[in-house]
């Protein structure tokens, strides 16, 4: 029942558990009596007096006392624990990761440079702390394990602090209603220990994992970075166009030009979505991935794109 993720997760589960009990303990105790004096006290017949009772002082300042004393406790042991989840603990070192939430994926940006897309990789045992923006509409951060919780807001930076006790994986939900695929915005939280996450650090892979070759990798950006949720690869027209056979495809733009798709065209259209828009199209849907993927991640991606043939 108490969370062991993170030292702060068992604390915020000590504090509902503590609220619980005292609330569960009072709600008996009062029943209890209220039955009990239903029974004892219950008028017997038309000649049982009934007591005529106007008032009792000291009745009357003990129920007041006693539970603003246990609502000034809850108040006091809440504060003491919200600020354990808010404030990452002073004289010790954070790694800082950059979020980005975006319709409808999440994005992680590191120290070293590299980035992720709806997988954060993070080492046990550190104080991590999260910087997050939106490129679009408000988002909200959830690691449920974690017990933190966060909104992502267009033109404001939000943080988060945890410091993940065990190696493992744990899962991220968008909990702010953000359009469409909301429900769809899930991302992971992977924890390494010192080994792997020093050779994720310095390679971008996990102990004993291959490198993936550019389609591969392409493939696997494709759906992590969430294109997959606007672009089918089957024909079908979602929030963008299909990018079955797009690659070579002529087609007009909003303005009426004619264009080609070609390498440079997908890489720009990556980057700055908003410069051209296609015909048919709503403009200002698609996010930018300018400075979210590099200009490797985008080759490959383009690599992936002219692989999307019908027969
Ligand atoms: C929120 C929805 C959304 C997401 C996510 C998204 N796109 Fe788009 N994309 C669009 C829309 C809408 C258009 C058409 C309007 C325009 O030109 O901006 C478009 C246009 C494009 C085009 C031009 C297509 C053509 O036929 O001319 C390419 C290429 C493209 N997107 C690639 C990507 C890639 C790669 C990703 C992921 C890194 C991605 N998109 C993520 C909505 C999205
Ligand atoms: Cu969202």
């Amino acid at each position: 029942m108490i969370s062991d993720a993170t030292e702060v997760a068992a604390r915020v589960d000590m504090v509902q558990i503590f609220i619980f009990g005292m609330m569960a303990f009072w709600f008996i105790a009062c029943n209890a009596v209220l039955v009990y004096f239903m029974l004892r006290y219950r008028r017997k017949g038309p000649d049982d007096k009934v007591a005529n009772i106007k008032g009792n002082h000291t009745l009357e300042i003990v129920w007041t006392v006693i539970p603003c004393i246990l609502v000034l406790i809850i108040f006091y042991y809440g504060v003491v624990v919200w600020k354990d989840l808010r404030v990452p603990p002073k004289d010790e070192p954070v790694y800082e990761i950059g979020v980005t939430g975006q319709k409808w994926s999440w994005s992680f940006k590191y120290p070293n440079g590299a980035t992720t897309g709806n997988e954060l990789i993070v080492p046990q045992g550190t104080n991590i702390k999260l910087n997050m923006i939106s490129s679009d509409v408000i988002h909200s951060f959830f690691i449920p394990e974690f017990r933190v919780k966060e909104d992502v807001i267009p033109s404001m930076y939000t943080y988060l602090w945890f410091n993940a006790k065990h190696a493992g994986e744990y899962n991220i939900f968008c909990t702010e209603y953000c359009g469409k695929d909301h429900s769809h915005m899930l991302g992971k939280v992977r924890v390494l220990d010192a080994d792997n996450w020093e050779n994720w650090e310095k390679t971008g892979l996990m102990l004993g994992e291959e490198r993936l070759t550019p389609l591969e990798n392409g493939e696997k950006l494709f759906a992590d970075r969430g294109c997959k949720g606007c672009h089918s690869v089957d024909g079908a027209k979602l929030v963008g166009p299909t990018m079955l056979d797009a690659f070579g495809r002529s087609a007009t733009f909003a303005s009426g030009e004619a264009y080609t798709v070609d390498d440079n065209y997908i890489a720009n259209s990556i980057k700055y979505p908003n410069n051209q828009i296609v015909a048919g199209y709503p403009a200002n849907q698609m996010p930018s991935f300018d400075g979210q993927l590099s200009d490797s991640e985008i080759s490959d991606i383009i690599t992936y794109i002219k692989t999307i043939k019908s027969e």
